[in-house]
This record gives structure tokens, sequence and C-alpha cells, in this order.
């Protein structure tokens, strides 16, 4: 038996053609924040998971160096191992150590094909005994991937590492939550990392480092826009800008325009005038409390039964059992 396999199920190309289309439309300009992760902007993000400023990456991980056994313990005997928004899997393998002994099947979703590909030839090289499904899926609707992929009567563990959570608001994640719920069978659990609330002070920073990879990673948008879909953007005229909003809880991104200017779009046919100031918006960053991460889940059908955090208190793995 092969030890790779890869399914499409969305065909990215026309998807981000039409989400542009639409979001430069509106009346609140916006780009959905799953179009960041061309190859350059995966790179981007790789590269800000390294970043001082970016503490999200350094408290996961050390919630799964320091208790990866207990977690290991908690997850249970896994068959199938799903991982949303796997990207570089770089945490993953402090899990992987634990739990690919004995025929584990690991099935990475995301978006962009490339690491998909490259991230699970990687792993078979590294754990011999593993198999990999990997799907190109939307993670806001994962049965449609895993519905093929998971087999009855095997138990699955699923991950939803770094926070991602947080980048879908409180109806789309209750909506992929759900959705994930109709393919799980009764004791199978989710795994779920989020960034937990904290002063305005530690936050910002991790969206506006001093070195400029968040404001690349975001301006990226842009440069893919004019390398896909013939796009004339000057990024030099467009400026990051990401703010925590205390109330809502949530970080939010913008690209703003830093003049009065018109943007062709070849592809789509489009001119799209900016004022000065006038923002599209990319991202929103939700920063959750034990709580809110409770309530979502229960609504999906999921129990909270356990829950880490790092030393410092700011980034919390929960795990959550199917009801
Ligand atoms: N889990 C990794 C990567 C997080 S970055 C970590 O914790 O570091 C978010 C990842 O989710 C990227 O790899 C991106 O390509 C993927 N992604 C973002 N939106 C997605 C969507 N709607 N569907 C599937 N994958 C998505
Ligand atoms: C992937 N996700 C959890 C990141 C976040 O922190 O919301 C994406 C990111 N945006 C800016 N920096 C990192």
């Amino acid at each position: 038996m092969e030890r790779f396999s890869l399914r499409r199920e969305v065909d990215r190309g026309p998807q981000f053609a039409a989400a542009v289309q639409t979001g430069l439309a509106a009346v609140q300009k916006t780009i959905p924040p799953q179009f960041f992760y061309d190859p350059l902007g995966s790179a981007l993000f790789g590269a800000i998971c390294h970043l001082p400023e970016y503490y999200l990456t350094r408290s996961e991980e050390e919630i799964l160096i320091q208790r990866r056994e207990e977690i290991a313990e908690a997850l249970g005997k896994v068959d199938q191992l799903v991982e949303l928004g796997s990207g570089s899997a770089r945490k993953t393998r402090l899990l992987l150590d634990q739990l690919a002994r004995g025929g584990l099947e690991y099935v990475p979703i995301d978006v962009d094909v490339a690491l998909l590909q490259q991230v699970g030839h990687e792993l078979l090289n590294e754990y011999p005994e593993l198999t990999v499904s990997a799907a190109v899926c939307d993670f806001r609707r994962p049965s449609r991937a895993l519905r093929d992929i998971l087999k009855k009567g095997s138990r699955t563990a699923v991950l939803f590492l770094g926070s991602t959570i947080g980048n879908l608001d409180r109806t789309e994640t209750v909506a992929m939550l759900s959705d994930l719920r109709t393919v799980l069978a009764p004791r199978d659990v989710l795994l779920a990392g989020a960034d937990l609330r904290k002063p305005k002070a530690i936050l910002e920073p991790a969206y506006n480092d001093s070195l400029g990879v968040t404001a690349a990673f975001n301006l990226n948008l842009l440069m893919r826009i004019n390398r896909e879909l013939g796009g004339h953007f000057d990024v030099r005229s467009f400026a990051h800008r990401a703010f925590y909003d205390e109330d809502a809880g949530r970080i939010e991104m913008h690209l703003v325009s830093l003049r009065d200017q018109t943007v062709r779009i070849d592809d789509l046919a489009m001119a799209i005038d900016f004022h000065e100031g006038e923002t599209i918006h990319t991202e929103n960053s939700w920063k959750y409390s034990d709580g809110q991460i409770e309530a979502m889940g229960r609504e999906a059908g999921f129990e909270v039964t356990r829950r880490w955090t790092d030393a410092a208190g700011w980034f919390g793995e929960f795990l959550l059992v199917v009801r």
C-alpha cells in the first residue's frame, strides 16, 4: 500500500478570484485569511513563529513539551490522527513522537497543497510506521474530506493547533465543530489550542513585530492578487495595521491605503477605488476565555474534559470529547 495519498476537495484558483471579487466590492473591503497561505505566505508564517514578539508558538510548544505524556495518555489509543490547518506540523511532531507507533494514519488538512506534499513526505521519513492521507480541503467544512477518509470502527483524534480556531468567528467555529462532529464517533476527541485573553501590551506587539514580518505576511495578499489575478497593486502605497479590540477580544488586521488610488485587476475586469485611510480587513484573531471555548464546544456537541496551559497562562490546550 502507498504510504502517502493526497485528495483535493477544493480548487483554490477560482475560489481566490471569487473571494477577491466579492470582498473588494463590499463597503468594508475584506479578503478572508485562508488566502494568506500561498507558498510565500506559508514561508512568512513560518518566520512569524520564530519572532520574539509572537509568543503563541513558543507557549503552545512549551505545553506540548512539558505535558506530552499526559496529553498522549488523555488522547488515548488513536488509529487516525486528523490535523486541521496542519501547516509545517512543527509542533505535531511532539505528539507523533508519542502516538506514531503501531500503524497510525496521519490525516493533515490544509489549503497549501505544496506544504501538504512536502511535510507529508518529511514525516514518512521521520516515522517509518506512519501512513499519511493528506487532503486539500477548507477546514471550515472538514466532513467533505473526512467522510471518505475516516474508517468505521477506528478511533479518531483531531488536532487544531496554533490558535487557528481563533481565526474563525463564533458562528463559524460552532458551524465548523458541528460539521466535524457529524463524522466523529462518541468518545473521539479534539485537541484545540487557543490563545487566551491577556493585556493589549502583550498582544499588539505579537501582530506588529519589529522586523516587519507580519506586515509582509499581510501585504503578500496584494502581491498574490498581482501574481495570480493580473492585479496592479502598488504594495508600497498600502500599510499593515493590527490592533486589539479589547471589548470584542480580538486582534484585527487590515491593509490601509496610504493615498487615494484606483487599482485595476485585469482577470476580474475590476477597477477598485480606495480613498486615503480606507482599509481592507484581512483577519481576526480571537482571544478566548475557558468559558467561551467550553460554550462553543458544547453548542457543537463536545465537552471540554481537560485543559493545559503554559507557565505564564497565556495559551490553552483544550481536550474536547464527543458527547
Ligand atoms: N497548525 C500550524 C499552522 C497554523 S497556520 C501551527 O500551529 O503553527 C494556519 C494553517 O491553516 C496554514 O497552514 C494555512 O494554510 C491553513 N489554513 C488557513 N485557513 C484554512 C482553511 N480555511 N482551510 C484549510 N486550511 C486553512
Ligand atoms: C494562524 N493564526 C493562528 C495566526 C494568528 O495569530 O491569528 C495567523 C497570524 N496572523 C498574523 N500573525 C499570525
